[in-house]
């Protein structure tokens, strides 16, 4: 990671970017690798070796004009970088300065499940002013994060990178590389925006379809507006928590911030990206620069070149890019439904910013996404983006039953769970809600091959299926019809079981779900290198399959990584037990 590279123009970057750096520290408490200005993550300070403190406290963050009440790591908003190196310990003492119970999460990290940080699941909690010691081996390299798992500190800021070095060469080459944390902050407490939602379950969305429109001959026709209407469905459903409530950060910055990062023309520069939003799926892009992935959700894939990426809430990519031009380029992280953008810069140097492009017109949901399209096409990504074929398909057939029980059995139906789909699709080649016509390259989970082989060929020994369920109008989310609190029973594993898990989501929302404690590989192409993930979205009305080598034994939360969704229910645990007999 470190470069040879010391000419002396490299040098002036450093030390300019480090002066813009200390300036700015004076006004707002960022960590060195998410000051503007930074020439790369390997240039400031961060917490390695070791033995690494954190203090979670009480804090303020403002960005836009807004300012509110945060929860902070160490005094900052993003929480401190975390660089550790692979087959290492860590031990990490978290103390918690809060007037309520806290904890951290390693999200994507493999550690024993006591060290997972999941208050009721894997350990207590950590009360406040205590200090909890986390000691665990770091078994695997690639770029992760970690966040609370109480209440909803998440959203108000305790959230940070982690980056961990392989002990070997990196197979990935690069000059330099930038951490690009993606969130959203909103000044109005998410506890109060799950109040809002339970009033009205489109509170945040004021970009319905309007009559102006439909004489405007924009949006959908007035035939599918009385046929989604007639199954109280709205096509601009697509985000709950949209950008009326939140402001969108790369790094803590806002676009009237800047943040900035530095590059020399003709470098290889590494971006790791996260999306440690609460609520917000991006759609990522950098006009004018492709982007080459070579690592989801920390291990590397084999390279593929695209022009943009949706990167649902906790999952991470890396891209390399390679700017030639002494430009600056936007870095732009768009809500998925559209309703606001951030926009933050690649640059050779200090006080250039990247243009911002204006909003793309918002998405509307289609057919497909009810998991009712039963055009002969169905199986494609060719459906058209307004789903015209596929709802006059609907007004024919059986589909406009939307809660057939008969289609997913072991769904415990009642208010919670408003609708079922009837024909819910594998897309995982399909292209991501609202990026269906963009008329460039856009990342598909199909398109993700494991750069290394994977380590466990076996065929899976069983099969279970996993609905995700809801009554969006009343803002009640679940697995199965069940939630948490119902004492919905965990979904049990013997240990180094192999088994496929379907994933069906009978919701107008995509839902990025997590398993902690594993990776597992996407079915889709020949076995061997399919992609590892741990966390995958499901597209609305789709089925998503992943296989399984439940080698995590202990206690294990999964769930929607949408704050609220598990908030209000989306969640499970898994448990991995030693078969009986076994020693
Ligand atoms: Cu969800």
């Amino acid at each position: 990671m470190e470069s040879p590279d010391f000419s002396p123009s490299r040098r002036r970057l450093l030390q300019s970017g480090g002066a813009l750096a200390a300036s700015l520290a004076c006004a707002r408490a960022f960590p060195a690798w998410a000051r503007s200005g930074t020439a790369g993550a390997g240039t400031g300070e961060t917490l390695s070796g070791d033995r690494i403190g954190l203090t979670i406290a009480d804090s303020h963050f403002s960005t836009g004009g807004r300012s509110a009440h945060a929860v902070t790591v160490n005094g900052t908003l993003p929480a401190p970088l975390i660089r550790l190196r692979e087959g290492r310990n860590v031990r990490i003492a978290v103390t918690n300065r809060l007037k309520e119970q806290s904890s951290i999460h390693w999200h994507g990290l493999l550690v024993p499940f006591q060290m997972d940080g999941v208050p009721g699941v894997s350990f207590p909690g950590i009360d406040p002013g205590e200090t909890f010691i986390y000691e665990f081996p770091v078994t695997h390299a690639g770029t992760y994060w970690y966040h609370s798992h109480s209440g909803m500190q998440e959203a108000i800021g305790l959230y940070g990178p982690i980056v961990i070095d392989p002990a070997g060469a990196d197979p990935v080459a690069y000059d330099r590389e930038h951490i690009l944390v993606l969130s959203d902050w909103s000044p109005i407490h998410p506890h109060e925006q799950l109040r809002k939602l339970k009033l009205m379950g489109g509170y945040f969305n004021y970009r319905k379809q309007t009559l102006a429109g439909l004489l405007a001959g924009r949006d959908q026709s007035l035939k599918e507006r009385l046929e989604w209407g007639a199954m109280r469905m709205d096509a601009t459903d697509i985000s709950d928590v949209t950008g009326a409530a939140y402001s969108f950060l790369v790094n803590g910055h806002g676009t009237a911030e800047n943040w900035t990062g530095l590059f020399a023309p003709g470098e290889r520069v590494r971006l790791r990206i996260i999306n440690a939003a609460a609520m917000t799926n991006f759609n990522f892009r950098i006009p004018g620069l492709a982007m080459i992935v070579v690592a989801a959700d920390g291990l590397e894939v084999k390279p593929v070149e695209i022009d943009e990426l949706q990167i649902a809430i906790a999952e991470t990519y890396d891209v390399i890019v390679r700017p030639q031009a002494a430009d600056a380029y936007g870095v732009i992280a768009e809500a998925l439904d559209r309703s606001g953008l951030v926009r933050a810069t690649l640059a050779p140097r200090l006080g250039m910013a990247g243009p911002v492009p204006p909003l793309r017109e918002r998405p509307l949901l289609t057919m497909r996404d009810m998991g009712m399209d039963m055009s002969p096409a169905g199986g494609e990504h060719d459906h058209a983006g307004h789903g015209a074929q596929a709802s006059a398909t609907a007004s024919q057939g059986h589909s406009m039953t939307m809660r057939d029980p008969s289609v997913a059995p072991q769904v415990k139906l009642g208010p919670g769970v408003a609708s079922l789909s009837p024909m819910p699709a594998d897309r995982l080649g399909d292209r991501p809600t609202g990026l269906e016509q963009a008329g460039h390259r856009v990342l598909t989970y199909a398109d993700l091959q494991s750069l290394r082989p994977n380590p466990d060929p076996r065929p899976p020994s069983r099969t279970i299926d996993v609905h995700l369920t809801a009554n969006m109008e009343r803002y009640m989310w679940s697995i199965d019809g069940e939630t948490l609190s119902d004492g919905a029973r965990p979904i049990p594993f013997r240990l180094n079981e192999r088994v496929r898990v379907n994933l069906i989501n009978h919701t107008m929302m995509p839902h990025p779900i997590h398993l902690h404690g594993h990776f597992f590989e996407l079915v889709h192409g020949a076995p061997g290198h399919r992609p590892r993930k741990h966390t995958v979205n499901v597209l609305p009305g789709g089925r998503v399959s992943f296989d399984l080598t439940a080698d995590g034994e202990g206690d294990w939360a999964f769930h929607c990584h949408m704050l609220l969704h598990m908030h209000a229910g989306m969640m499970r645990i898994v448990t991995v037990r030693r078969p009986a007999g076994d020693a």
